[in-house]
């Protein structure tokens, strides 16, 4: 029992009380049917009062600097009395029992910031879970004040497209080894970011930075664009040396304020909460799928049978599928 009432949480979330905020979104975490209950409620209260930040997600391979470059742009932009607040999404988190934002070592100093927040990884069994759990946080962040979100995702799986999905946003934070076949990093990666940031441009790096970001450059070149009133940019920066922050910072207002104009920002929004309802739909299809009675009993038997090729997935499915229930009228 969280013994409070749903007052309680948006009256706190609403004041930006940042012990009611952490408690609203460690309700949205729980799986307690109550606790699943009445964040329902909770969010839905809330809705009317988000929408209003500016959303970001970072991507990039370990050890680009993301959580550094967070630390750095973040506390560029506190000084400057914006709101940040950071999220994760890192599917491996509950595994390694640390999270990304559990090495709060690197965001000390936001950390402590009253004009930040920061939230690790929820512990989450699937990816998609985590991700459900971080988009509505956003919402509650966005009811509290904040007037930029951070997410930041490792490059595993299908972390990527998950807040790719859910922020206005997006920038891969790339490493200065130029050469090594653009680093590894996915073709579909490359599209779906707004910016490229090439970090730790300082020092003995700064020269392979230049070269990686040339590169970059060249490679972004080859790719239709995805909106006509916007052109992929390359940026150096160095997170430690704190360079090249003010670029990025133009970068996200610069788009922001285009994005406005033409409508695109809204529109994205728009498609991304249709892609969310069909994503909570799939999700609870296959949830109450794999609970129903006359499924369960037949599940594991058929999945073994179709793994040891006595049946064929396609007979399995229609099995299954008919035990789950008849189609209805279409
Ligand atoms: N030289 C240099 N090193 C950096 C920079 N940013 C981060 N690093 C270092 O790169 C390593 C990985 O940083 P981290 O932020 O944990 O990367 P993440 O895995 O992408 O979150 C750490 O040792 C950082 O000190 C930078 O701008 N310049
Ligand atoms: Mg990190």
């Amino acid at each position: 029992m969280t013994g409070y009432q749903i007052n309680h949480y948006l009256q706190g979330v609403l004041d930006g009380d940042r012990r009611m905020l952490a408690k609203t979104i460690t309700l949205l975490e729980s799986t307690r049917l109550q606790d699943v209950e009445q964040a329902g409620r909770v969010l839905s209260a809330l809705l009317p009062h988000s929408g209003g930040a500016f959303r970001v997600g970072i991507t990039g391979p370990p050890g680009a600097g993301k959580s550094t470059f967070i630390e750095a742009i973040g506390m560029h932009l506190v000084r400057q009395d914006r709101r940040v607040a950071v999220l994760a999404v890192d599917p491996s988190s509950s595994r390694s029992g640390g999270s990304l934002l559990g090495d709060k070592t690197r965001m000390n100093e936001l950390a402590t910031h009253p004009g930040a927040f920061i939230r690790p990884s929820p512990a989450g069994k699937t990816l998609g879970g985590v991700a459900r759990k971080t988009r509505e946080s956003i919402l509650v962040l966005e009811a509290a004040g904040f007037d930029t979100i951070i997410v930041e995702t490792v490059g595993v799986g299908q972390s990527e497209t998950m807040v790719a999905g859910m922020v206005d946003f997006f920038t891969l934070l790339a490493l200065p080894n130029a050469g090594d076949d653009l680093q590894g990093i996915k073709r579909g990666i490359m599209e779906m970011a707004d910016a490229i940031v090439v970090n730790k441009a300082d020092g003995f790096l700064l020269e392979s930075a230049k070269q990686a970001a040339r590169m970059l450059g060249n490679a972004l070149m080859l790719q239709t664009p995805v909106s006509p009133n916007w052109e992929i940019p390359v940026l150096l920066v160095s997170a430690l040396k704190n360079t090249g922050l003010q670029e990025y910072q133009n970068t996200l207002d610069l788009f922001r304020d285009r994005m406005e104009a033409s409508g695109e920002l809204e529109e994205k929004r728009r498609r991304q909460a249709r892609d969310w309802m069909w994503e909570l739909i799939d999700d609870g299809l296959k949830r109450r799928f794999t609970a129903h009675r006359d499924v369960r009993d037949r599940l594991s038997t058929l999945e073994r049978e179709v793994t040891d090729g006595k049946v064929t997935p396609m007979a399995a499915a229609d099995r299954l599928l008919a035990a789950f229930g008849p189609e209805g009228p279409s």
